[in-house]
Parts: C-alpha cells; structure tokens; sequence
C-alpha cells in the first residue's frame, strides 16, 4: 500500500505505539485490534526486548490486521524486520540507523519517520529522506527513560521548518492534548494512555474526537 502526503499527514492524527507492558488478560494483537476499532489512525509495532524470530512473526500478523483497516504499520527501529514484513514504514531514533542509510536499505517506497529534537535534526532528517517525524517528548513521561520535555516552541518550530508531517509524542492523554492545539503538529502518539487503559476500544473512540477537535480545527 501507498499512501499519498495527504494520507500519511491524516495518518498522524492518533497514532498508537505498541507497548506490551499491558498485556496478559489481551494479547497485543487482540489490544492492537481493539485501537483499530476505536479509531487509531496508524500503528507503530515497537519491541524493544523480542528476539528477531518472534518479532518477525508478530510483525506480520499485525501488519497484516492493520492491512485490514486500511491503517499504516510501522515497525519501530529495526529496518530488517520492517523489511521482511512489508511494513508500510520504519520509525527511527536519533541513535538508530540514520535516515539516508535507512533509505538505501529500505528503497524508494516505503515511509521513514524519524524522531526529531530540534530544527537541525528535522531538516537534516528530511534532507536524508524522512516522510514524517516524531517529537516530543511534549509532557513528561515515564514511558521511556531517555527522553526530557521539549519546549512546546521548539515543536512549533519544528512544525514550522518541515513540510513532512509531523506527530507529537510523550506523556499525552485526553485530558492535556488539548494544549497542542497551538503548536502546528499533525496529531498525537500514544503509548501508555491507549494501552493501559482498560477498554482499549472505548478510550480509542474518546482520544480520536479529542485529536479531531484538537488537530484538525
Ligand atoms: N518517544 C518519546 S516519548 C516516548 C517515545 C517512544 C514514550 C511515549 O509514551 P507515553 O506512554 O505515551 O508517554
Ligand atoms: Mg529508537
């Protein structure tokens, strides 16, 4: 699948990271289903402890389950993975493989995002190939450890110097991303607001108006 700039901006609007923290009584692929039902607009596989072998395989049975929702799959970090599995995208960090090697290994069609923390780092992204990018983190959050709170003006900034997408990350939940109103991004990734919560699908219907009313007015 292919997705158009129009598309891939619309895909920024709730975008779910997957966090398996919360699973147990629910796989991650019966609570990534349940983001899709409630209206997330793209998915983003991110594993940071699965060994290659049973990461590939949930790879392509999410991949595939979010094929049929007609939403964008990206693997993040490891481009290997994204590449036997046909993600539509890969999401690189700062330390992971850098964008312009990502394109030659990846080719000309499938979407890189990648994470930016500053102007510098959004334009040399989007030199290097980048199709959108992530930042944050914009609220403090627990979720990752290596990560400080961007200043909301340099994400307006960012927002300003890019034309690619651009989505907001970290410590976002219903009641603060309100606030981003403001700051010229695309949408909201999500990690442990959609998959913490205990009705996966229902939150998802909540934070989808919440984005709609907050990004696209
Ligand atoms: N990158 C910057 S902050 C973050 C990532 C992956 C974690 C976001 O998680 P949460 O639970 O939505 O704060
Ligand atoms: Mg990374």
């Amino acid at each position: 699948m292919t997705y158009s700039k129009e598309e891939l901006r619309h895909a920024m609007l709730l975008y779910a990271v997957t966090d398996r923290a919360w699973t147990g009584e629910k796989t991650l692929y019966e609570q990534v289903e349940d983001a899709l039902k409630g209206g997330v607009t793209c998915v983003q596989l991110r594993e940071k402890n699965l060994d290659d072998e049973a990461f590939l395989k949930e790879a392509l049975e999410i991949g595939a389950l979010c094929r049929r929702y007609h939403v964008p799959f990206f693997i993040n970090d490891n481009v290997e993975i994204a590449v036997k599995c046909s993600a539509d995208g890969v999401h690189v960090g700062q330390d992971d493989m850098a964008a312009a090697d990502v394109r030659r290994r990846v080719g000309p069609d499938m979407l890189i995002g990648v994470s930016a923390h500053s102007v510098e780092e959004a334009l040399l992204a989007v030199k290097n190939g980048a199709d959108c990018l992530g930042s944050g983190a914009v609220f403090a959050t627990s979720t990752k450890t290596n990560t400080s709170v961007l200043p909301r003006k340099t994400l307006r900034a960012i927002c300003d110097a890019v034309d690619v997408p651009v989505v907001a990350i970290g410590g976002i939940t219903k009641s603060n991303m309100p606030e981003l109103q403001t700051c010229g991004a695309d949408g909201a990734a999500l990690v442990s607001a959609i998959f913490s919560a205990k009705d996966i699908e229902a939150e998802c219907r909540e934070l989808r108006k919440i984005a709609e009313e907050t990004f696209l007015k």
